[in-house]
C-alpha cells in the first residue's frame, strides 16, 4: 500500500505521555504493553469524553426535549459523524453503532445474507479468518442448507488469490474477509477481493477490526459493501464498533433486533420500522462508548494514519528482525505486505510459557490460538506468542521483548 512519507517526525514519547495505564510497574519491571490486537490503551483524551458525558450531560437519546437529552442525542451524533467521517463512508445513515465487530458480522450475516441464501448457495472467507467471521457463516450454512467455502493461504501467511478466484463462483453468494489478519499481520489486498466479487455480482463485508487501528480506511475505494470495526482496538472504549453498509443495502435489510428506537410506530396490528441507521440500533444504545469512540477516532486522526502506519511498519521491521537473531524462533506469517502483528513460536518451549516469563518481565504479549484457530492449524502449531504494537510501542520495548526471550531459552535449555 502506499503510504504519504510524514515531514515531522513521529514523537513517540508525547505520544505515550497521553496514556496514564503505561505509566506502571509489573511484577517491578515497567510495563511494555504488547498486546495492542487485543485490545489497546486509552488515551486521556478519551477516558476524559466519556467522564465529562457522565458528569455534565447524561441522558438517554432520541427521546428527552430536555438539555440533557439534547447535549446527550448531539454528542452521540457527532461521534457518528466522526467515524463517518473516518471511514470515509458517504452518510451518516451507512454508520451503525454496534457492540463491535463480532455484532456487526452477526447482524449483516442475520439481516443481510440470511434472506438471500438456501441449499446449493455459498458463503466464501479465508483460512485467516478470526472466530468472529467464521461462526456466524456456519450458523447462517447450518440453518439454511448453504455451504461455506474457505479460500486457502499460503505459507508466508498470504492469501492465494488464484484459488480465491476458482472458489469465487456461480454459486457464490457473499464474501466475507478480513482486511488485516489477527494471527499473521496479513493485509489483504480487500480492494482486489471486492473487485473480482463484483464482477460476478457478489457483496463483500470486511472485517476491519485489525486494519483501522493501523492503516488509512476509505470504504468508498475499497467499494466494499460492509466494513466492520471495534473502538477498543482503536483506543476507545470497548462495547462498541460501528457497521459500515452501502445505504442501498442498508436499506432493504430487516431489522437485526426489535425494540425501541428502531421504530417509527407501533401498534399491535404494525410496526413501521425507522429510517437509517436507527432502525438497526434496538434499544437504548452505548451512549458514553459511542462518545469515547468519537474522541478516539478525532485521536487517530490527530496522528495522523498516514504517520501511525509508517511507525508501527518500523516496529514490525525492527521486531522481526530482532527476534530472528535468537536461534529457535520461528516467525509465523511473513506476507510481505503486514500489519501491527509479530506471531512467533520457541523451539521446545509452549507459547504459554513464554507468556507466563515474559509477564514476569513487565512484557505484555498474547499467547494462544487468538480466536484463528484454523489458522494455527494450517501452521501445524497449537498456539503462537504474538506481539502486537500500537501508537505508543518503542524499539526499546522490542529489546526488552527479545531480551525476556532469550532467557525463557536459558531457562528452558
Ligand atoms: N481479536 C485478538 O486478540 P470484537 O471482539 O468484536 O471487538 O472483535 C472480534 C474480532 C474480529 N476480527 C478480527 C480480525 C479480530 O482480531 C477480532 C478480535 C482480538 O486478536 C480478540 S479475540
Amino acid at each position: 500500500m502506499e503510504r504519504t512519507v510524514m515531514t515531522t517526525p513521529y514523537d513517540v514519547e508525547k505520544v505515550r505521555a497521553g496514556f496514564p495505564v503505561l505509566h506502571q510497574e509489573v511484577h517491578g519491571k515497567p510495563l511494555a504493553y504488547l498486546d495492542n490486537a487485543a485490545t489497546s490503551q486509552k488515551p486521556e483524551v478519551v477516558i476524559e469524553a466519556m467522564k465529562h458525558y457522565y458528569e455534565a450531560d447524561n441522558a438517554n437519546v432520541h427521546r428527552g426535549v430536555h438539555q440533557l437529552s439534547e447535549r446527550a442525542t448531539r454528542d452521540y451524533e457527532d461521534a457518528r459523524a466522526k467515524v463517518q467521517r473516518f471511514m470515509n463512508a458517504a452518510s451518516s445513515k451507512e454508520v451503525v453503532f454496534v457492540r463491535g465487530t463480532t455484532e456487526a458480522i452477526n447482524l449483516v450475516a442475520y439481516s443481510f445474507v440470511r434472506p438471500l441464501v438456501g441449499k446449493g448457495d455459498e458463503v466464501l472467507i479465508t483460512a485467516m479468518e478470526h472466530h468472529s467471521n467464521i461462526v456466524p457463516w456456519q450458523i447462517l450454512c447450518e440453518e439454511t442448507g448453504a455451504t461455506l467455502r474457505v479460500a486457502p493461504i499460503n505459507d508466508d501467511g498470504a492469501l492465494d488469490m488464484e484459488a480465491f478466484s476458482v472458489l469465487l463462483s456461480d454459486k457464490t453468494r457473499f464474501v466475507s474477509v478480513t482486511h488485516v489478519s489477527n494471527a499473521l499481520g496479513t493485509v489483504n489486498p480487500v480492494r482486489e477481493i471486492v473487485r473480482l466479487s463484483h464482477e460476478k455480482g457478489v457483496p463483500v463485508m470486511v472485517d476491519g477490526a485489525q486494519a483501522a487501528p493501523h492503516i488509512p480506511i476509505d470504504v468508498r475505494a475499497i467499494d466494499a459493501d460492509f466494513y466492520a470495526i471495534s473502538s477498543h482496538k482503536m483506543y476507545g472504549p470497548t462495547g462498541v464498533g460501528a457497521l459500515y453498509g452501502k445505504e442501498s443495502l442498508l436499506e432493504t435489510m430487516r431489522p437485526y433486533q426489535g425494540g425501541g428506537d428502531m421504530i417509527k410506530s407501533v401498534t399491535f396490528e404494525k410496526t413501521v420500522y425507522n429510517d437509517l441507521p436507527y432502525r438497526f440500533e434496538a434499544g437504548t444504545p452505548n451512549i458514553s462508548g459511542a462518545i469515547g469512540f468519537g474522541a478516539a477516532v478525532d485521536y487517530l486522526e490527530g496522528l495522523g494514519l498516514e504517520a501511525v502506519a509508517a511507525h508501527e511498519d518500523a516496529l514490525v521491521s525492527y521486531c522481526t528482525e530482532r527476534l530472528l537473531t535468537v536461534p529457535g524462533v520461528r516467525i509465523i506469517g511473513t506476507a510481505p505486505d503486514k500489519a501491527s502483528v509479530v506471531s512467533f513460536t520457541l523451539e521446545g518451549v509452549h507459547p504459554h510459557d513464554i507468556g507466563t516469563l515474559l509477564d514476569l518481565e513487565g512484557v505484555a504479549v498474547r499467547t494462544g490460538h487468538h480466536c484463528a484457530q484454523p489458522v494455527m492449524e494450517r501452521f501445524g502449531v497449537p498456539a503462537t506468542c504474538r506481539a502486537s504494537f500500537g501508537v505508543y510501542n518503542t524499539t526499546a520495548e522490542i529489546d526488552r521483548l527479545v531480551e525476556a526471550v532469550k532467557k525463557v531459552k536459558e531457562v528452558f535449555g
